[in-house]
């Protein structure tokens, strides 16, 4: 976290209409940088001069898909992260679609999705129900097959959230169930481990551990602040949550399991 903020890292958004504001809003309270850019006039050129690109498919279309596939390509030649989080991938052969195509055209750094979407992702009979997704198997085997499958970092959250490389497998228990009834959190958590990855790009597991440890702390910090009110203030308190954590109390309270 204290990387992010002395380094202040660009994070191009290419994220859904629903969560756009909570997002820019969440990135800046982290002390990164948001930009929202969608027409593929400038998505090459905004790639580019970014530290890390945010693919989400919340509220997809056509050109929005082609759009991002031009920005995918262009991070990648400039050699910068990119985080997909393939929202409802399982609801609607559409998401299928794109999302495979994203997957096979750019090459993603890291998958962040829950159990749900990460299943439907590897072709596993799903249930998504449009964007939410749980499933009854195991989410870390669930997360290193899926890492081994696509070749990249994948991390599935949930009550327990998961980070694999196909090799290296860790559970992150921080967080708080009020997470869920908060919309944009999974998205907003896309932002934020596409931060870490910034700063951090030749250590991506370690950056996304970093970031769910971190984001769950917040989480259990503001519901211990506002359980008796409600998720209102709740999603008021996470954000400044976000803003004052700092690394010591974030490591004194994380919940980091190295299972391989
Ligand atoms: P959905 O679309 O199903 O709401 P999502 O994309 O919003 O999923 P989540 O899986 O809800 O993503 O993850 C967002 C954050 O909430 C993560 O930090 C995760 O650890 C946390 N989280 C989710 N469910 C729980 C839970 N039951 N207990 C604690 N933390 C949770
Ligand atoms: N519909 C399309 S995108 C979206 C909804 C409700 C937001 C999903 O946000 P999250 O972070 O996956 O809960
Ligand atoms: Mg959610
Ligand atoms: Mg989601």
């Amino acid at each position: 976290m204290e990387l992010v903020r002395q380094n202040n890292p660009l994070i191009h958004c290419m994220t859904n209409d629903v969560v756009m504001n909570f997002t820019a809003n969440g990135l800046l309270a982290i002390g990164a940088s948001p930009v929202m850019a969608f027409s593929a006039a400038e998505t090459e050129d905004m790639a580019s001069v970014a530290d890390a690109l945010l693919l989400n498919i919340g509220t997809p279309s056509n050109e929005g898909v082609d759009s991002m596939v031009l920005a995918g390509k262009a991070a990648n030649r400039a050699g910068k992260p990119i985080i997909f989080d393939p929202v409802g991938v399982g609801a609607t052969p559409f998401r299928n679609e794109i999302s495979k195509r994203i997957l096979n055209e750019v090459d993603v750094a890291v998958v962040r999705g829950n159990a749900g979407e990460i299943a439907a992702l590897l072709g596993q009979a799903g249930t998504v129900k449009g964007v939410d997704g749980k499933i009854n198997a195991d989410v870390k085997e669930l997360c290193l097959q899926a890492a081994k499958a696509l070749r990249t970092v994948v991390v599935v959250t949930g009550e327990v959230d998961a980070v694999s490389n196909g090799e290296q497998l860790v559970a992150v228990a921080n967080g708080h169930e009020w997470l869920t009834k908060v919309v944009g959190t999974g998205c907003l958590l896309g932002g934020v481990i596409a931060a870490y990855a910034a700063v951090q790009p030749n250590s991506l597991v370690d950056a996304a551990v970093e970031a769910l440890a971190f984001y769950g702390v917040c989480a259990e910090q503001a519901y211990e602040q506002t359980k008796k009110e409600g998720i209102g203030s709740f999603q008021q308190t996470f954000l400044n949550e976000l803003g004052n954590m700092t690394d010591e109390k974030a490591a004194a309270l994380k919940r980091v399991e190295q299972i391989c």
